[in-house]
């Protein structure tokens, strides 16, 4: 009896384990920095600049947590993967984070045992055609080659899509976005289909984007955020408030140009932001100042969005549904209270 009690503890001690050993956010103080696992080079979400920083969206998002933690944006190690790679690395433990142009699915969530921590972009899928192909709706791309990454919901999307509307098609799955991209510059295929926000960034790295049009047809909802590890629950929020953060400063009119009034501010909401009223940042195992020191740093969502993918960036891509829920839009932050 002693012994089958002996062994029912241990048994639980070790199912229970991987769970009461998960302490990421520990991890990465120890270590010195936070792992972000990132695409292979999308321009205006993550990729290097000429002198080998990592720039963009996603990337921006990570910096946000690394000042959060570390009052320090350059604390981060970029991990690049391909779209087949990003889900194993994360589950492996290979990354902290995941900030790559994911997105969020039930089965990524329930079968892969990850989870979203919010969306961060508004996404959906659509296609690029040749100008020379006068094609003005994806109605009529019927019998067409097109070309997309594999291990993406993109892949999975147009299937649908052209079955759903009876229109022969030829898929093309390749593995790497660089792949992808010589397979359309080479005239493998008449049609390229991802992301909208990952179409203009492709576009760009076409020896003549001039020569190619984005159809205005949006097939899919594709919600874009940040993954973690399941059985995290407190790194989960520092992922999810920090990003949450830069929604709040937005909304809040507080910026890296208009930080320091906001320190001085005796509005209640501003106060509970900038650390000046109650212990928000030390409930997330952060600081204080864990708010400021993102804004200072990386800036509020809208600084971030015009700057790497908005009027601010070569992409021009409109704010759009990602406005703020205040002015049109539908990106919406819970309260820090
Ligand atoms: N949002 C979709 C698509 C993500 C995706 O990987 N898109 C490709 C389209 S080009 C990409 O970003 N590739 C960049 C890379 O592999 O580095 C998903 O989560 O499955």
């Amino acid at each position: 009896m002693k012994k089958f009690a002996l062994a029912l503890a241990t048994a639980g001690v070790m199912l229970a384990a991987p769970f009461a050993h998960a302490d990421t956010l520990s991890d990465v103080k120890a270590r010195g920095t936070l792992k972000c696992g990132v695409s292979q080079g999308l321009a205006g979400f993550s990729a290097p600049d000429d002198k080998g920083v990592w720039q963009g969206f996603d990337v921006d998002m990570c910096r946000a947590v690394a000042a959060a933690i570390f009052d320090d944006p350059t604390k981060v190690e970029f991990v690049k993967l391909s779209a087949d790679a990003r889900f194993p690395a994360l589950q492996k433990g290979e990354i902290d984070v995941l900030s790559r142009n994911s997105t969020w699915t039930l089965q990524r969530e329930a079968d892969l045992g990850l989870l979203f921590a919010a969306i961060s972009y508004y996404d959906g899928q659509g296609f690029m055609v040749p100008t020379a192909k006068k094609v003005d709706g994806a109605l009529e791309l019927g019998g067409s080659k097109v070309c997309t990454q594999s291990g993406t919901t993109s892949a999975l999307n147009v299937k649908d899509y052209f079955a759903q509307n009876k229109m022969p098609l030829e898929l093309i799955e390749l593995p790497s976005v660089d792949e992808l991209l010589k397979a359309y510059a080479d005239g493998k295929c008449d049609v390229l289909t991802t992301d909208v926000s990952q179409l203009y960034a492709l576009r760009l790295k076409l020896a003549k984007p001039g020569d190619y049009v984005v159809l205005p047809d949006v097939i899919s909802k594709e919600p874009l955020g940040p993954v973690v590890r399941q059985g995290d629950d407190k790194w989960l929020n520092v992922i999810k408030w920090s990003f949450y953060a830069t929604v709040n400063a937005e909304e809040l009119g507080i910026s890296s140009v208009t930080l320091d009034q906001a320190l001085k501010s005796e509005k209640p909401d501003v106060k509970r932001f900038v650390g000046t009223e109650g212990a928000y940042g030390e409930q997330l195992g952060l600081t204080k100042d864990w708010a400021v020191r993102i804004v200072k740093n990386v800036g509020n969502y809208g600084e971030v969005f015009e700057r790497n993918v908005g009027s601010a960036s070569k992409l021009g891509i409109p704010r759009g549904i990602n406005q703020l829920w205040s002015t049109g839009g539908i990106q919406y932050a819970p309260p820090i209270r």
